[in-house]
This record gives C-alpha cells, structure tokens and sequence, in this order.
C-alpha cells in the first residue's frame, strides 16, 4: 500500500528533521503552508536558531484550484524533479537546488528562495529587474538548446522524450489554452463587463484556424525539454538573482512556448498598468520597460542561442548556412503566436493573473482586459507572418494608443 498522503505541518517538520545534514538534532523548527498556486502544497520549513530553512513542496493528487473532482497524477514531482536537476546541470545559479525527491511523497526538498518575490508579485508594485532579460534569456537558450536535437545526442533526446510525457498536465494545457477560450466551455470565467469581445473571440474563425495551428504544435512538435509553465508567477526574483520554479507541466514541446510564455506575461502587465499605474507618463514610462526587456530578452536569447550552436552544434546538416536562420525564424513565429495564446487564457479562462484581477478600479480592470485581449489576439493572427521581435512590440504598443 503506497505511504502517500498529504502532509500536515507538524508531520512536515518531522520529515525535515529527519533529512541528513541540514538541520541540528533536536533543534527547534517551524513550518507554514504557503502554497498560494493552483495545484500543490508548499512548506516553509526553518530553524529560528540558525536562521537555516528548506521548502517542502509536497503534489496533492487533485487541482487545488478546483477541487478533488479534477484528479491529477502524483508522477509531475517526478517530472518537476527531474526537469529541475536537468535545468540546474545547465544554468545552476538558475533554479533552486533540489536536496532530495522522495517519491512514495511525492515530494520535493528543495533550496528555499525567501530572500527573493513571486516577479509577478514585484512587477505589480512596479519594481524593475535590469538583469532579469539577461538571465532569463540564458535560462531559454541553455536549457532550449542543451535539450534539443541541435545540442544533445539525438539517441539520447529519444529517451528523454520518453521520461517526460507528461500526458494529464499537457492535457491541463490543451485544453485551458488552447480549446476552452475559444467557446463558451464551463471551464471559462467570462468578466461581464467584457462578455461583448470575449464572445467575438468565440466566433472568430481566422483566430481559430491559427490557434489549431498552434495546438497541433503544441501537441507535435518535440522539440526542447520546456519548463511548461514560465509565467511570471514561476519565477523568484531579486535584484541580482533570478530563480526558475514548478517546471512541473515539463515535457517535450515547441521552443516558442517557454519564450512565449514569459513574453505574455510581461504584456499582462504591460496591459494592467491601466489600474496599476498612477498617471499616464508613469504608465508610458513603465510599458516602456517593460517592452524593452521583451526586446532584450529575445536579442540575447537569438545571439546566445546561435553562439552555442556555433559551439556546440551536434549536428553536420544543420550547420548548413542558411539553416540557423531558418530554424530561428520559425522559434520567433512560434514564440510570438504561443505569446498570444498565453494572453488570451488568462483573461476569460479558467486560470486568471493578479496583475488584472486585482484592479480594485473597474474601468481600468476592464480597459486592461481588453487591451490583453486586443494585443493576444493580434500576436496570434500575426505568428505565422511575424519577422522581428519589433513587430510584437509594435502590436502592443498600438493596442494602447
Ligand atoms: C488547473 S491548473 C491551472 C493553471 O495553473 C498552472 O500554473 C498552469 O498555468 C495551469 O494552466
Ligand atoms: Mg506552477
């Protein structure tokens, strides 16, 4: 019989206290759920008397977000494990370090990071990151890369496609990104005040056409071992450190939707600074940064990106001149078009961001929703034609004019 069940504080702190070498026997600990994401338990454990401490994330076997009626597989702490010490092989200052994975738990020990913020949490108090594009684009080139038939043994790829199906959290994503916005599903949480676009976006068939395109590959295209989840809630942040979290929705995708990913989030923002910033040169200034560190973001990343492949490319057909340009031409169509899929989701689906939702101003809230909506639908309509990272750029700064 399997010894999982879902820990409570105290028995946290009786399984701290029993991992080698961390803290002192019999010594004093204390332990705080503080979980505040949608599908695990996380537990704050520390030492007061050595100021040491650890985080326990510890998977439920349902969505915390909904409810025991939406089970899910135990095996995504195997995933998110697993995907971490890979992430870490190659960016180590990157990600958290994993102590131990315990797998009858379901449990991960890992490095605690309460020294940095939720950047979600630090972009809505208005807070900028000069290093953030920096490091966030050698977390994307490196793992992007290293995982991919460009940069890894392609005998040894096949067999990490393998270790990371990850069939029940691709399929969370299939279905909130890239089907429920899309009608009317009871999945969705619809703003009335909105419900007019929201229902264009519903019957709009162009739009479709290119989100099926996306959706098939997403569901195809095997390329890099991704995170599967980079938005700005995934990432712990000071400011001279950047820390990658919950790769936990890890598997075999398309390049573009870890780039994407975090690109529409920082356009999330870049929409909520409606309500969240306080006069229009403020707000101007503010979508400036933000814009800007998309642009830096994408440059270094493209120039990261190549340099390894110059030196480390593992395959003789693909250093044909010619065929790197192709290749990155096609990630940034990838990026621009999952970027739009990602935007779109979180402002009438199931999973929404603080950044919007917590505009206690309705009107900005709503001129925010549509902005997002305006800006997703556009980059989603143009990632099939999209030739430089300006061009997105220019798509969200013309949605605020
Ligand atoms: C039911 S899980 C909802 C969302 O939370 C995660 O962070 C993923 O983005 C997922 O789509
Ligand atoms: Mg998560």
């Amino acid at each position: 019989m399997s010894a999982y069940h879902p820990l409570t504080e105290a028995e946290a702190i009786e399984y701290a206290r029993k991992l080698p070498d961390l803290f002192a026997p019999g010594s004093e600990l204390s332990s705080r759920e503080i979980g505040d994401g949608n599908l695990n338990l996380v537990f704050h454990i520390s030492e007061p008397s050595s100021g040491k401490s650890i985080i326990l994330k510890q998977a439920l076997p349902y969505a915390k977000v909904v409810g025991e009626s939406w089970p899910l597989t135990l095996d995504r702490a195997r995933i998110e494990s697993e995907a971490l010490l890979i992430q870490e092989s190659l960016c180590p200052k990157l990600v958290p370090h994993v102590h131990v994975y315990e797998p009858e738990l379901a449990l991960t020990v890992m490095q605690d990071l309460s020294d940095h913020v939720i950047m979600r949490k630090g972009l809505i108090e208005g807070q900028r990151y000069p290093l953030f594009a920096g490091h966030i684009a050698t977390f994307l080139a490196r793992t992007l890369f290293f995982t991919s038939d460009l940069g890894l043994n392609q005998q040894e790829k096949k067999e990490r496609v393998k270790r990371f199906i990850n069939p029940e959290l691709c399929k969370i994503t299939e279905d909130l990104i890239f089907d429920d916005p899309y009608t009317d599903s009871p999945n969705n949480n619809v703003p009335p005040a909105i419900r007019d676009a929201v229902e264009a976006v519903w019957q709009d068939n162009e739009l479709h056409v290119e989100v099926a395109i996306l959706r098939d590959k997403f569901l195809t295209k095997a390329q890099s071992l991704l995170h599967g989840d980079l938005h700005t809630g995934s990432i712990f942040i000071k400011a001279d450190s950047t820390k990658v979290i919950d790769p936990e929705f890890a598997y075999y995708g398309p390049m573009g939707f870890d780039i994407g990913a975090v690109i529409a989030n920082l356009l999330l923002n870049f929409a909520a600074q409606e309500g969240l910033s306080l006069d229009s040169a403020s707000r101007r200034d503010y979508r400036d940064y933000l814009t800007g560190t998309i642009r830096d973001i994408w440059t270094k990343f493209e120039a990261e990106f190549r340099a390894l492949w110059n030196e480390h490319g593992v395959d003789r057909m693909f250093r044909t001149p010619g065929f790197a340009d192709y290749y990155l031409q096609e990630v940034l169509r990838d990026t621009v078009g999952f970027a739009g899929s990602k935007m779109v989701r979180r402002i009438h689906g199931l999973a929404q961001v603080a950044d919007i939702n917590q505009l206690q101003d309705e009107a900005a809230r709503e001129r925010a929703q549509r902005i997002a909506l305006a800006i997703g639908t556009a980059l989603i309509k143009s990632n099939r034609s999209v030739t430089s990272i300006d061009q997105l750029i220019e798509t969200a700064d013309k949605a605020v004019l």
